[in-house]
């Protein structure tokens, strides 16, 4: 794979065999809706609030990392995106959400990881700029890592996503529909 491609998932992000995959997380850690919802419920419920009830907070634009536990992926990264406004600030805390979900899987040896749409469900950010913003922060984690994780899936969760995604810019390939 070429360094700079970034594949796009149709589908469950629940479901992927990859080394990590990353979860819209709130800063108080707690199983939420949505993505969050789905990926406590394949892991195991009580595992994962135990593992990240250890950890406790984690600020906006930071991420923590904890075990898959019943997931096929191996980590869980628990990323906490900004609740939209149209503020400089809050792109920089969606793109601190990615870059820190990378490093993190760098560091844990992790060879691939998935990403849903971070802050583009319950907390607002219109699909169109999130991905402007996830594309932005990856990019840039693949400029300045000596060794990037070679293997980086956006998922798209709908129809709409996965063309909004696909179609957004030529850096994106698709895969797996
Ligand atoms: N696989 C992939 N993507 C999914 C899945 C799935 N199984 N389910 C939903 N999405 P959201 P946020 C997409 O609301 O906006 C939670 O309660 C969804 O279509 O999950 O960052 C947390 O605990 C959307 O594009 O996350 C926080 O409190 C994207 O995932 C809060 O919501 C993110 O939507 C975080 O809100």
């Amino acid at each position: 794979m070429q360094k700079n491609k970034i594949k796009v998932h149709r589908g469950d992000i629940t479901k992927l065999e990859v080394d990590c995959i990353v979860n819209a997380a709130n800063t108080q850690l707690l199983g939420g809706s949505g993505v969050c919802g789905a990926i406590f419920d394949a892991a195991g419920w009580h595992e994962m609030a135990e593992a990240c009830t250890t950890i406790g907070i984690c600020e906006t634009g930071e991420a923590v990392i904890t075990p898959g536990f019943n997931l096929p992926a191996k980590y869980v990264v628990h990323a906490v995106g900004p609740i939209y406004d149209n503020s400089r600030n809050t792109s920089e805390l969606l793109k601190s959400a990615y870059l820190q979900s990378l490093w993190l899987a760098e560091q844990s040896g992790s060879s691939s990881i998935a990403f849903p749409l971070i802050s583009a469900g319950v907390y607002g950010y219109p699909k169109e700029e999130a991905i402007d913003l996830a594309h932005e922060a990856i990019h840039s984690y693949q400029q300045e890592s000596v060794a990037p994780i070679s293997e980086i899936i956006i998922c798209a969760y709908s129809d709409e996503d996965y063309e909004l995604l696909t179609n957004k810019t030529r850096i994106f390939y698709t895969s797996q529909k």
